[in-house]
Order: structure tokens, then C-alpha cells, then sequence
């Protein structure tokens, strides 16, 4: 960090805030369409309305440096009272209008992509094309937005010509065409070889693209033969301009088998890489996570892999890990944000109780609720992990450095010298000290804080001679990163950094015992960033004493609060008020005590 300027300092103390000399990590748009290198942190917000979305953008995924939002299907779909207007209702389209569907009208979706573009980030639709709607309980409309329709009969838009002809299940997963051309889980699968149908479906991306989405997630992609897919992809349009231009992106949603691989749709866009989701939740889940720097190896190249660490299917149908396990997941999710394989996908999920079909938070009609993340059944994970989002994007094109691990479920690793991260994934706080790659100075904790314009809000730690030491709380993590290099901006609302003081002294008696050289008349304060060391104000600082024995050490004695983590520098003042400051950056340390509430600061004057 640069030399933090006492009267920035000053400022900092007064306006509670921190002035630093680095520019904010908040980096400008990308000139491409394609995630690649800083901004491509996904985030699935599922069912969330659009309203919600477009908030979410301008006051936390922007700021953090999320790059996009997977958003749910935003086509007009089956409505099922029925069955208690379930979440897969959007799985089910039947007809590409926008115009209404749970989660708000068309004009609501512009204003989303419109707002989240502002706000840097852009907009991933779902794109149900593989199929349209099913018989379930309700098997003819109307559909979300008044369009009439039937199984194979979509009004304007398909009819029984546009479907393939098998028309019932997929019945031998190992069998390829049966995979692509019949029908998963009863779905009227679409005769995507047909250039009709191709061009219904490009025109519902296209109108997409000319909103402003800037990519796509194909759903059910393995299911829609790869030549089809290709040809729909041929047809696209390039992105708004403010994302380069060039095609949107697209990843498409591949569960690998022995039947088709994720090579097969790679020449087409990237793919989720589902081995990735199972590799990192065991081994996150079991405390087993000693070898995680090779995660990914022998799978899809990490360029073309789509990843994360649950997503909306896995986490009803086949959970390892998910949002239910608390903090144990987050810390996955802040791994694979760590990690450099693969494009990460955060997950962000609500919570439903017995019957897994359960909607979102919605009223009697089925209309989704607002987001509230303070409402119990929205868990907002995301959140939890926003601050590992500058991590990711600050250490791009840095590979993986030294490691130290416990053999089990601890695990630490260096990104170059541009960021160290330490996960530990068992039930006891880890306690060490880790040598970094990292420049000295004091670094923002973004696994427990974040760093949004130059500001920190979480712990701190102090990097000296490349090596910083740190307790790693239970199913905690810490995260350092050249992107985020300051100091907390109100150490008394940065919570736990190193070792906090086990909380029995009601204040810890600090003594600083400084080595300086004066002349005559010369006196030798304490000033930092606690009110006791004077709020970083030479006036206030602490007084130090000395006499004809102990000089050149000066002493000096005052009451902190435990566990307060501070920075300080020490001064001289003159008789008539002069104020040298010592020189290097600020000192920093925490009022931890080691036993006794009392602790004694040593040091001499630079
Ligand atoms: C996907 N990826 O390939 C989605 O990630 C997944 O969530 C979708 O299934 C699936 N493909 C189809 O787009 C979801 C639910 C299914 C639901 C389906 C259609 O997981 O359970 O099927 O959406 O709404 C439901 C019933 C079935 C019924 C079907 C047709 O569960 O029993 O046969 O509707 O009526
Ligand atoms: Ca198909």
C-alpha cells in the first residue's frame, strides 16, 4: 500500500472512512463478449423478479465485480396452480414472449438489462430451447402471458411438424439419439434440424440480444444435436456495444456421460463441467480437501468449463453440498472463487422444506415475490462471498504458487504474487504463519470483508518480509489480494481478524515501549487509529515518558479495547508544536492479550 498520509489518515478517522492511495478494483467493461479475464464471475439469482435483479446490480453485484447474472427463464411458460405453482413452471415455455411471467413484464426485464449494464454487469438468459411444454396437470393454456396452447400446438409460433417424431421418453440414457431426439421428462421436444424451427428460435434470442443479454445458458444443450445447436448459434446477432460486440456468450448445460461428453459442444460455446460440482462438494463436505490445487485436472480445459459448486437441479435432486450446509458451503463457494479453473458460477438460492417442486417466495397467484435477503427463505449466498469476487479478479492469469496444507483439510495457496488465499475446511481454528508472494503492507481480509472503492470492511493483515500469520477460523477462510491493500476503515466494526482475545478483560493495558532519539525538549507521542492513540491527530496521540536511565526508550501506557486491531506510527513534537512523523508505513496489531489483559508494543523510530 502506499504511505498512508496522516492527513488522509485524518480524514479517514473523521469521515469514517479510508482514503487510499490504490485506485479501486472496480474494473471498466471488458472489450469483449466472452468472459475472460477480470468480470466473469457469474451469479444464478434464481427466480428472482427482474425488478429485484436490476437492484441487485446497482447496489451489490457492480460494486463487488460480479460480471453477470444468470437470470430464470424469461419466456412466457406454463402456469400450474395445481401443483402449487412450482419453480419448473419456467422449464415449460409456450410461446417466446416476454411479456409476463412470474417474475415481472417485458418492460421490467428492459429495465433490468438496462440497469445492470450501467452497473457493469450483464445478463445470462436461460434459454429453454430444447423443448416446450409438457401434458403435466395442466396440459393446454393459458400460459403466463393469455397465450392458448396444447402440447405440439403453440399457436403462431410451432406446430406438430416442429417436433420430432419419437414423442415419448428418453427411455436408454446410453442410446444418443434417443438422448437428443425424444422427449426429456415428457417435454415436446422441437425439431431443432429444422430451419424453421432454427429461425423461431434465433428470433427469440435475437430480440434477447437487442434488449441488451449479452450471453446465454442453453438449457438441456446435451439433448439438441450438436449440429442443430451450431446452426442456432450461427444465427445470433453480436452484443450491445458497450459489451464489444461479438457474439454473446454462451455455455451450455452438459451432464456428461459414457453417452456424450462435454468435447462434444465445446466447438459450439462452453460447458458446464458437472464433475467440477462433485469434485469440489466431497471434498468440501467430507473435510477432504488437501489436494484441491489440482481440481479440474483430466476434466473439460478449464477456459471452456463453466463451474460451480451447486446448482438449482443438484441441489434438490442430487445434494452434496448446498446452501442448507452454511458455512462449510460458503467456504466452497469462496474456494472455487480462489481456484483458478473454470468460470465460476455462484449460486443463490431460496429455501423450500419437504416438496422440492416448492416456488419461490410468491403470493396467491403465483407471482413472485420481491427479493428480500433479511426474509427468512431467501439465503442470498452470494452475498456471503461478494468480497472473493475482487479476490478472482484481481489474481486472473496468476497461476497457483506455493502451497501448505495439513495433509487433510487445510489448504493455502499463493495466486502468484498477487494474492495468497488459506481455506480450512474441519471444525478447529488454523493458526500459522503463510509466506506469500505478496509485496509488504497491510491487506483487506476479502473472505470475511469486502473492498469496494478503496474501502475495507472487513479484518486486516499485515504482510511483512513476504509472511503474514493468521487464524483461520473453523470452516473460515482469508484472502488477500494486491487489489484490496488497506486497513479496515472502522476497526471496531471489522470483526474477528487475528486472534481476538478470548473476551474476559475488560480492557487490555497496552504499553508502548519506542526507542527514539531526541534533542532536549523534544517529546515522543503514539497516534493511530484508535481514539486512546488520539484518532490519528498528533494532539491527541499518546504521551510517552522517559528518564536519564531508560532513555533512548520512551514508555507510555493506555487502556484498549480487547481485540481492537489498529494501525499507529510514532511522532515527535517539538516545543513549539512541530510534528515529525517517523517514516515506512504504518504500524499495525491487534490489543490481543496473552493472558493478564496486558500486552507491550515494542519498537524504534524509523
Ligand atoms: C434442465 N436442464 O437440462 C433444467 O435445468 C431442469 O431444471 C429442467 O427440469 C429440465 N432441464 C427441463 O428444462 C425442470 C424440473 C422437472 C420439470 C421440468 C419441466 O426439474 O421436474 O418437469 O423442469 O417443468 C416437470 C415434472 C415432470 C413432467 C414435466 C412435464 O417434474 O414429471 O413430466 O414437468 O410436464
Ligand atoms: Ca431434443
Amino acid at each position: 500500500m502506499g504511505v498512508r498520509r496522516p492527513l488522509a489518515a485524518l480524514l479517514a478517522a473523521v469521515l469514517g472512512v479510508a482514503v487510499s492511495l490504490v485506485s479501486p478494483v472496480v474494473a471498466a467493461s471488458p472489450a469483449h463478449a466472452a468472459p475472460s479475464g477480470d468480470r466473469d464471475v457469474i451469479v444464478h439469482l434464481f427466480q428472482w423478479r427482474w425488478q429485484s435483479i436490476a437492484e441487485e446490480c446497482e447496489t451489490t453485484l457492480g460494486p463487488h465485480g460480479f460480471g453477470a447474472v444468470q437470470v430464470s427463464p424469461p419466456q412466457e411458460h406454463v402456469v400450474l396452480p395445481g401443483e402449487g405453482y412450482p419453480w419448473w413452471q419456467d422449464y415449460q415455455p409456450v410461446s417466446y414472449r416476454l411479456d409476463q411471467t412470474r417474475r415481472g413484464t417485458r418492460a421490467d426485464f428492459v429495465d433490468m438489462v438496462d440497469t445492470c449494464r450501467e452497473a457493469g454487469v450483464k445478463i445470462y438468459v436461460d434459454a429453454v430451447i430444447n423443448h416446450m411444454s409438457g401434458t403435466g396437470s395442466v396440459g393446454s393454456g393459458p400460459g403466463s402471458a393469455g397465450s392458448a396452447y396444447g402440447k405440439y400446438e403453440y399457436p403462431g409460433l410451432y406446430q406438430s411438424q416442429d417436433f420430432n417424431d419419437c414423442r415419448r421418453d428418453i427411455s436408454d440414457w446410453n442410446d444418443k439419439w434417443e438422448v437428443q431426439y425424444c422427449e426429456l421428462v415428457g417435454l415436446a421436444d422441437l425439431r431443432t434440424s429444422s430451419p424453421y424451427v432454427r429461425d423461431r428460435i434465433a428470433d427469440y434470442l435475437n430480440d434477447l440480444v437487442a434488449i441488451g443479454v449479452a450471453g446465454f445458458r442453453i438449457d438441456a444443450a446435451k439433448h439438441i444435436p450438436e449440429a442443430d445447436l451450431q446452426a442456432i448459434v450461427s444465427r445470433l446477432d453480436d452484443v450491445h456495444p458497450d459489451w464489444g460486440g461479438g457474439k454473446p456468450y454462451v455455455f451450455q448445460e452438459v451432464i456428461a456421460d459414457g453417452t456424450i461428453g462435454t468435447g462434444s459442444y465445446t466447438p459450439i460455446g462452453d460447458v458446464t463441467e458437472f464433475q467440477y460440482h462433485r469434485d469440489i462438494s466431497h471434498a468440501f463436505a467430507d473435510g477432504a480437501i488437501s489436494h484441491l490445487t489440482g481440481l479440474g485436472g483430466g476434466l473439460t480445459p478449464g477456459a471452456e468449463a463453466v463451474v460451480f459448486v451447486a446448482n438449482h437441479d443438484t441441489q434438490r435432486n442430487d445434494p452434496i453440498l448446498t446452501h442448507t450446509d452454511g458455512a462449510r458451503y460458503d467456504l466452497a463457494q469462496k474456494f472455487m472463487l480462489a481456484h483458478p479453473y473454470g468460470t465460476p458460477k455462484v449460486m443463490s438460492s431460496y429455501t423450500w422444506s419437504g416438496d422440492d417442486r416448492t416456488g419461490p417466495p410468491m403470493s396467491a397467484d403465483g407471482t413472485t415475490d420481491p427479493t428480500d435477503c433479511s426474509a427468512a427463505r431467501w439465503v442470498c449466498e452470494h452475498r456471503a462471498v461478494a468480497g472473493m469476487v475482487s479476490f478472482h479478479n484481481a489474481v486472473d492469469g496468476h497461476g497457483i504458487g506455493s502451497a501448505v496444507t495439513d495433509g487433510a483439510g487445510r489448504l493455502a495457496f499463493a495466486r502468484g504474487s498477487a494474492g495468497y488465499a488459506a481455506f480450512n475446511a474441519t471444525d478447529s481454528a488454523w493458526t500459522r504463519t503463510f509466506t506469500t508472494g505478496l509485496p509488504d503492507g497491510t491487506y483487506c481480509d476479502v473472505a470475511n470483508g469486502t473492498f469496494v472503492d478503496g474501502v475495507c470492511d472487513g479484518p486486516s493483515y499485515e504482510v511483512s518480509g513476504g509472511t503474514f500469520t493468521a487464524t483461520v477460523a473453523a470452516d473460515g477462510a482469508v484472502a488477500l489480494h494486491v487489489g484490496a491493500v488497506g486497513e479496515c476503515a472502522d476497526p471496531a466494526g471489522c470483526g474477528a481478524g487475528p486472534p481476538p482475545g478470548d473476551g474476559d478483560c475488560p480492557a487490555v493495558a497496552s504499553r508502548f515501549d519506542a526507542t527514539v532519539t531526541t534533542w532536549y525538549g523534544q517529546e515522543v507521542r503514539v497516534v493511530g487509529s484508535l481514539p486512546e492513540l488520539g484518532s490519528w491527530n498528533p494532539a491527541d496521540g499518546l504521551r510517552l515518558h522517559t528518564d536519564a536511565a531508560a532513555y533512548p526508550v520512551w514508555t507510555g501506557q493506555a487502556a484498549l479495547p480487547e481485540g481492537a486491531r489498529f494501525e499507529y506510527k510514532y511522532v515527535k513534537v517539538d516545543p513549539d508544536g512541530t510534528v515529525e512523523w517517523e517514516n515506512g508505513g504504518n504500524r499495525s496489531a491487534t490489543a490481543d492479550d496473552g493472558g493478564g489483559c496486558a500486552r507491550t508494543f515494542t519498537g524504534s523510530w524509523r
